[in-house]
């Protein structure tokens, strides 16, 4: 078990899931599912209740798609520790349904922003592009609207789109990941940092889909939990009239277009002094708050779907 006493580095966190899988052969299997650009094994982890059975509905979560946004691997280590360590108390997570999770989607950023303090706050790959800038905005990569709103085609802005969709392996990986569950994928959440939201689709226009209300009905039973277990106040919409921008080309509205009745960018709380850097002593608290958010969206959307 990893505690929370500190950040941990990518290998660390790899290293972990593989020690996991190991000492719980029958409920938890690591996958190697890809490849970063710098050559960092990106590695699923998925829990069962080690029945057996084959093809239930999933869960599917990432982390650290901004490399900056150190609580999102943290409560994505987290909720794995939950899951698997917890696992009677989480039986009826786990009855009908798989858990797989990515927990360092962009491990080269990630990677960059721990070894040296200047590079604390970056957030893209680290893909060379056609200029002297380095990286694309992984979460302006997919190949939906691609470009169309909120990102840029300057390869030295921080939401560069990238030379063309999927110019990144880390977003490839994940869309492979998105289409492998899309008949039975039914909440796909992606943990960010900072703002307290929980922001469903769309992120790239101010419309919102048909199947807003199942969306707000989710999402609300996550907020509420958080309140009533800290006091914390997330607030839950539509992203782009949430977050205040539109943005295109991110995972969350790829999900849900491909098929994920629920799809959630959860930006976790502000912390530090840029608000991307909650002192370690507050991951305890932080990433126990964020986990009892997710396992009642999870009780929602198994109890619908
Ligand atoms: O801008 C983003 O990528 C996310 N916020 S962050 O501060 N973590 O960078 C929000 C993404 C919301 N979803 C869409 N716009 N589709
Ligand atoms: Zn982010």
């Amino acid at each position: 078990r990893l505690g929370t006493e500190r950040y941990y580095s990518h290998a660390e966190i790899n290293q972990f899931i593989e020690d996991l899988a190991r000492d719980n052969p029958r409920r938890v299997f690591v996958k190697t599912v890809g490849k970063s650009y710098e050559g960092r094994w990106l590695k699923t982890v998925t829990i069962t209740n080690g029945d057996a059975r084959r093809n239930k509905n999933v869960i599917l979560v990432d982390g650290g798609f901004h490399a900056r946004e150190w609580i999102s691997p943290a409560a994505a280590v987290h909720l794995i520790n939950e899951l698997v360590e917890n696992f009677e108390g989480n039986a009826d997570l786990l009855q009908d349904f798989d858990w797989v999770i990515l927990p360092v989607v962009n491990a080269d950023g990630y990677e960059f922003t721990q070894t040296s303090p200047d590079n604390r706050f970056w957030r893209k790959t680290r893909q060379p592009s056609s200029s002297d800038c380095i990286g694309t905005d992984p979460n302006r990569n997919f190949d939906f609207h691609w470009n169309e709103e909120g990102a840029s085609e300057d390869p030295c802005n921080n939401t560069y789109a990238g030379a063309k969709p999927f110019s990144e392996p880390e977003a490839l990986v994940v869309r492979d990941l998105i289409h492998s569950f899309a008949d039975r994928g039914k909440m796909y959440l992606t943990l960010h940092s900072y703002g307290s939201l929980i922001l469903y689709p769309w992120g790239w226009t101010a419309d919102v889909p048909d199947t807003v209300d199942d969306l707000e009905e989710v999402a609300a039973e996550g907020k509420k939990a958080i309140h009533e277990a800290t006091g914390t106040v997330y607030k839950v919409g539509p992203s782009t009239t949430t977050i205040n921008y539109a943005a295109a080309g991110a995972s969350d509205d790829y999900a849900f277009n491909a098929g994920f009745p629920i799809s959630f960018t959860m930006e976790l709380p502000f912390g530090g002094a840029d608000g991307f850097d909650p002192p370690a002593s507050d991951i305890d608290r932080l990433v126990r708050e964020t986990w009892i958010g997710i396992a009642a969206m999870a009780r929602r959307v198994i109890q619908k779907y």
